[in-house]
């Protein structure tokens, strides 16, 4: 339990502040000024879809994404900046309406591949191995529309296709349940596990765990990666926080529920959790209130409170912890963890 931890974020984290009922309320910041922001923020790691590193890809042939990538890399260089991972955005294109790997029409699915093979690509450019795949259209909004088996087969299909791509890279599943379909085909860790393990390379498949994805689930994200650490297919983590059933908050990691957010930490610093590697990445949203010069308080404030909630976690008495679960007291031991949280 000695971990320095290095943390990431993805620009879609310092964002213009719209939603499905009002536009945008902040001016957007070009990806230049954001690369920047990051290390002032005490971030070492950026997370990518693969058109954040090159934008308009669709129109541009493997040879020129390769190279408007290298260039992204070297402008990371020049901050001493790492990237994380590389996600292929598979929910815009109007291919992808019907879904991408599980597109009823072969010619959307065909596209989603190419299009994950152009991500691949972009990933190696930026010298990371780590590909994160929000299956975010691989549902229904009706049960009748698609077949729930063949669309597993599908998702085995093309993660093997991915693998055999490139012998490098390994992936990692962000499991959601909901939003924007009513149902996702791979709603938690426990599916996305079980998909690695049809897979050609059940190792090179892991998991990103977001907590507020777990909540929406109606699962406690410490034992979501607890599952997923009992398995070593942590990949990485998308901390932060959500206030119940409703849509996905993306709130600064503690800022609803801070028991939920020390056990969060509680787990991965036990387990030495970037002892790989690995960065705690967040995936936080400010608030639609917040002015364009404070906009960035919900990245630093996430960075701080999980740095603070490892102090926690580390000053626990052990001793007595053991003590009161040998005794099994699980009433005295919510009042020290309780005592604990509240600084005393
Ligand atoms: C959606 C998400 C996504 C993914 C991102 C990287 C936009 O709920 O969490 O954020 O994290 O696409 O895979
Ligand atoms: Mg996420």
């Amino acid at each position: 339990m000695s971990g320095k931890y290095r943390f990431s974020f993805g620009p879609w984290n310092i964002h213009e502040g719209a939603d499905p009922f009002g536009p945008t309320v902040r001016d957007g910041i070009e990806f230049a000024k954001k690369l920047k922001m990051y290390k002032n923020l005490g971030f070492d790691g950026v997370q990518f879809h693969d058109d954040d590193a090159v934008p308009d890809m669709d129109n541009l042939s493997a040879q020129e994404i390769v190279k408007k990538a290298k260039e992204v890399r070297a402008m990371l260089d020049g901050e001493g900046l790492a990237a994380e991972f590389v996600a292929p955005r598979l929910w815009e294109d109007a291919r992808t309406i019907d879904g991408a790997y599980t597109a009823n029409d072969p010619a959307c699915r065909e596209y989603a591949k190419d299009r994950s093979r152009r991500t691949i690509d972009i990933a190696a450019a930026l010298e990371t191995r780590l590909i994160v795949l929000w299956l975010a259209r691989e549902g229904t909004y009706i049960r009748e529309a698609k077949d729930s088996s063949v669309a597993v087969e599908q998702i085995v299909e093309a993660i093997n296709g991915m693998l055999a791509y490139n012998p490098d890279i390994r992936i990692a599943i962000e499991p959601k349940p909901n939003e924007p379909m009513d149902q996702a085909y791979i709603p938690t860790t426990g599916h996305a596990i079980a998909v690695s393990f049809m897979t050609d390379a059940p190792q090179r498949v892991g998991v990103n765990i977001e907590s507020a994805h777990a909540i929406l689930a109606g699962l406690d994200p410490s034992d979501e990666m607890g599952f997923a650490l009992a398995y070593n297919k942590l990949f990485t983590v998308h901390l932060n926080d959500q206030n119940g059933l409703k849509f996905d908050e993306d709130k600064s990691f503690g800022a609803v529920d801070l028991r939920r957010a020390f056990n969060q930490v509680r787990i991965l610093d036990r387990y030495d959790y970037g002892a790989a590697g690995e960065f705690v990445g967040l995936d936080v949203k400010a608030m639609r209130t917040q002015k364009q010069s404070v906009a960035t308080k919900h990245l630093a404030n996430s960075r701080e409170i999980f740095l603070r909630l490892v102090k926690v976690a580390r000053s626990i008495d052990n001793k007595t912890v053991n003590q009161l679960i040998a005794d099994r007291d699980y009433e005295e031991l919510d009042m020290l963890i309780v005592d604990h949280l509240m600084g005393k």
